[in-house]
């Protein structure tokens, strides 16, 4: 049997969907990325399906379809064809695209068919990570890499959450000014660092990529790179709400990394999935 977001069937007027995209090609330290949509599909019958904020059911209100997992290709071009495929179709039903990775390189198919359609589109970025190399151990499409290649297609991009790079990326930022703010500017002026994001995503047509990794490990342990000193649940619910007022149209959750005997990491992924749905709901409600 297919597995489902939530366990339920495949809603005929779906308005939001769950896209699996299974890539593990370029991972560099622990593996297991690949597991990722699989584990994260798998746990989450376990969540509420109402939401307690909103006071309402995201998948009474949108509806969720989600994609069989796909076996990608072991090449990454071909690889992220297929993903971006399955976006294309996505947008083309008007659905809003949740892709659920994998390793990062997954949005570089996302945002392929995305700014064909997109003509403004720009990058809300949490990650503990830049992701700004020129290459990773020889590879261009890399999940090292991948803002990087966002860049050069000169679509806007402010990085949230960041807290550790190469020094090649250190130089990158100080010789183009690239967008970010720091997890640390997030904790000592949260305020002023609120305004910062609020102001990028007042205009344009805003897709959303979450590394998995810009949670404190404490969290989400289950990621390829535990780094320390991460952002909190309330303070990631925030920044969502704010997302969601303006044109938010798509998203990714990636990195995920499954931990044998630990489900906290993949039940957190749904969770974020759910929550950000019955946000979606309440504007659509709403509208
Ligand atoms: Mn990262």
């Amino acid at each position: 049997m297919k597995l489902t977001f939530l366990g339920l069937p495949d809603h005929p007027q779906a308005k939001v969907a769950l896209i699996p995209a299974p890539l593990e090609i370029t991972t560099s330290w622990q593996k297991g990325t690949k597991e990722a949509p699989t584990e994260i599909l798998k746990v989450s019958p376990n969540l509420e399906f109402f939401d307690e904020e909103t006071e309402l059911e995201p998948q009474e209100v949108l509806g969720f379809f989600t994609f069989p997992v796909p076996e990608l290709p072991f090449d990454i071009d071909m690889a992220l064809d297929v993903i971006s495929k399955i976006v294309r179709e996505t947008l083309e039903e008007k659905r809003f695209p949740i892709l659920i990775g994998g390793e990062h390189t997954v949005t570089l198919g996302s945002i392929k068919s995305l700014k064909e359609v997109y003509k403004n589109l720009k990058i809300l970025h949490l990650d503990a990570h830049l992701d700004l190399r020129d290459e990773y151990l020889g590879c261009k499409f890399s999940h090292a890499t991948v803002v990087r290649r966002i860049y050069e297609m000169g679509i806007p991009v402010l990085s949230v959450g960041v807290r550790t790079l190469s020094k090649e990326e250190y130089e990158f930022i100080k010789k183009t000014n690239f967008s970010l703010l720091w997890m640390r500017d997030l904790r000592e002026n949260w305020d002023r660092s609120f305004k910062i994001i609020e102001d990028f995503l007042k205009e344009g047509e805003i897709y959303l990529s979450l590394d998995m990794d810009v949670f404190d490990p404490s969290i989400a342990p289950g990621v390829g790179t535990p780094e320390p000193g991460g952002m909190s649940w309330y303070e990631f619910l925030q920044i969502i709400k704010l997302v969601v007022r303006y044109n938010l149209i798509g998203m990714d959750i990636v990195e995920t990394k499954p931990v044998a005997g630990n489900a906290i990491t993949e039940y957190l992924a749904a969770k974020i999935i759910f929550k950000i749905s019955s946000y979606l709901a309440k504007k659509y409600e709403t509208s």
